[in-house]
Formats: structure tokens, C-alpha cells, sequence
């Protein structure tokens, strides 16, 4: 390959309550304007490299959420998005969802007000609202399993519940470790163990762990420290970590319809959520604020051995 034809492919980096998210604005797969679902799977079967290369080191990082910007198959949808991190892909992602319309207000392609985001598990409706703040309505979430107890290795028993708020997480009280910063690698290698248990358990579908401890700060309800599906712990309180929170205090009688949570990450970033019933489910709604962080250009060069990303 010569020096002509590098790959580039821009992107813009935000973050959201720390956790970063970079959109592909140009030179990601072309996966024509088909259902998502079906773009997803074409992504996933033929471009998989340009997910490694994008969100894998030496250009990305354990935690980074990438964000392909996809042309909407529905006419009503101001964009469509496919998420992926280190190791796949995500069904929806609340930080990510509101790092990309900030992205598309930084870069003069969306106002202030409503907009219809098309993802592979739905349509979300997101508002930017004119202190930047971006608050978006999950496809509906529920609680799957009260009350699951896994015998984990060399910790015992664990008890928490299995839950979908647009990706699949078991939820469980921090009872050992503090949710604490400097106990972050330790919270990492319990909730390795604790996935694996609840995976053997009947629950191959979970690949997010969620543990709840007190709050910090004055202004929130609860701490969180989330285990995303590749090893990285989420620096936000996870969107659609706390989408599955409230479906189950909803389920619990623990949070009335409209009553504001506010989840607390383990790095202190916070995120504002409420929900509304819809049947025996729950529409939650979450509101965050993002950052732009850069805009860059990734070069691929053939030539180079990791240029696909280190796997
Ligand atoms: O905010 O939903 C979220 C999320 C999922 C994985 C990382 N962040």
C-alpha cells in the first residue's frame, strides 16, 4: 500500500459525565439506509475492523463508546446511530445518545428542542435543551428477574435483579467493596466473577453489571459503579444503567411515576431520571450534559500492524 491511500476516517470525541464517546462523522462502513438492525449485523459480519480500529488502542481506549452516524431508515428521524465499544456492539447507549446530540449541536446539524434518533433497539426521542443540557426518552424498559441469587467464586452468594434498559445489566447492592475510586480494580475483577455467575446462571444475555451503594454528594439518591460488556467501568452513572434502576423501583413501588432519581457515578458525574408507566413497563427519561472534547482525523495505514487496533 502506498502513502496515497491511507484511510481517514473523522470523528468528533465528547464526553459525557467523564465517559467518552466518539461519533464517526465520515469515512466509517457504508451500510446504505436499510433497518438498522440490519446494518448492525452488516457491521458487525464485514466492517468489524473499522470498530476495532476506531475504538481500540493505539487511537481509542478500554472505555471509549463509539458512535457510527448512520443516514435514519425512518423519515421522521433526524439520525440514526449504531454504538460499539472495545469488544462490540451496543443495543442503546444513554451517555453515548446524549454525546451525539451534542455532537450534532456542535456541529450546527441540530437545534434546541426534540429530535427522533433511530438506534438498533428502537427510536429514542432526545431534546437539547438551551442550557446544553440533553435529555432523551428510552424505548421502554423493564424489569426481567427479582431477586436472582449466584453463587459467586470466592465471594458466596449475590443477590440482585435482571433488567433491560436498552442493554441487559443484573443489578446488585454493593455489600463488600465501597464504591470507591481507589477501589475501582477490585469492583472490576468482582463484577468479572459476579457476570460470569449470573451468565452461567440462565442469564447469557447480561454483559453489564451494575452495583448500588449510598451516595456522595447531597444531590444524589444512590452511587453506581457499572461494569460495561469489555472490562472498562462506566465513568457516567450509565443511561441505560439507570433506565434499568428505574424499572426497578418502579417494579418495586419504590419510585412514583415522575419523582426525579438522581444517579451518582463512581467518579461523582451525575444523571436526572423519571419515568412514566407504559403497561408493565416503564418509559424512563434521563437528562446529562456532554462535552466536546476533540475534533480529529484517525489515518489507517496498512502498513502499520495495529492498523485495524489492537484486539
Ligand atoms: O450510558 O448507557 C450508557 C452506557 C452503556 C455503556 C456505557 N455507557
Amino acid at each position: 500500500m502506498t502513502r496515497n491511500e491511507l484511510k481517514k476516517i473523522r470523528v468528533i470525541d465528547s464526553h459525557t459525565g467523564g465517559e467518552p464517546t466518539r461519533v464517526i462523522i465520515e469515512g466509517g462502513p457504508d451500510l446504505g439506509t436499510g433497518p438498522l438492525k440490519e446494518r448492525l449485523e452488516q457491521f458487525r459480519f464485514d466492517f468489524d475492523r473499522y470498530r476495532s480500529a476506531v475504538a481500540n488502542e493505539p487511537r481509542g481506549s478500554d472505555p471509549v463508546v463509539g458512535a457510527l452516524l448512520c443516514p435514519p431508515s425512518n423519515s421522521n428521524c433526524t439520525a440514526a446511530v449504531i454504538f460499539f465499544n472495545n469488544v462490540g456492539y451496543l443495543g442503546m447507549c444513554g451517555h453515548g445518545t446524549i454525546g451525539l446530540v451534542a455532537t450534532l449541536a456542535y456541529m450546527g446539524r441540530l437545534e434546541q428542542g426534540e429530535h427522533l434518533i433511530e438506534t438498533p433497539v428502537g427510536i429514542v426521542t432526545a431534546s437539547l435543551h438551551d442550557d446544553g443540557s440533553v435529555s432523551f426518552v428510552n424505548v421502554p424498559c423493564y424489569r426481567r428477574a427479582k431477586g436472582v441469587t449466584v453463587g459467586v467464586p470466592g465471594l458466596g452468594p449475590v443477590t440482585g435483579d435482571v433488567a433491560w434498559g436498552g442493554n441487559w445489566f443484573f443489578l446488585a447492592e454493593a455489600e463488600s467493596v465501597p464504591l470507591e475510586p481507589d477501589n475501582i480494580g477490585h469492583l472490576a475483577d468482582l463484577c468479572r466473577r459476579i457476570r460470569a455467575a449470573v451468565n452461567a446462571h440462565g442469564f447469557p444475555e447480561v454483559d453489564h453489571i451494575e452495583l448500588f451503594g449510598p451516595p456522595r454528594g447531597a444531590r444524589a439518591d444512590s452511587r453506581n459503579y457499572v461494569l460495561c460488556p469489555g472490562g472498562a467501568y462506566d465513568r457516567s452513572p450509565c443511561g441505560t444503567g439507570t433506565c434499568a434502576k428505574l424499572a426497578c423501583l418502579a417494579a418495586d413501588g419504590k419510585l412514583a411515576e415522575g419523582v426525579p432519581w438522581v444517579q451518582e457515578s463512581i467518579i461523582g458525574s451525575l444523571f436526572t431520571g423519571r419515568y412514566c408507566r407504559n403497561g408493565d413497563q416503564i418509559l424512563p427519561s434521563i437528562t446529562g450534559s456532554a462535552y466536546i472534547s476533540a475534533e480529529a482525523t484517525l489515518v489507517l495505514d496498512e502498513n502499520d500492524p495495529f492498523c485495524w487496533g489492537i484486539r
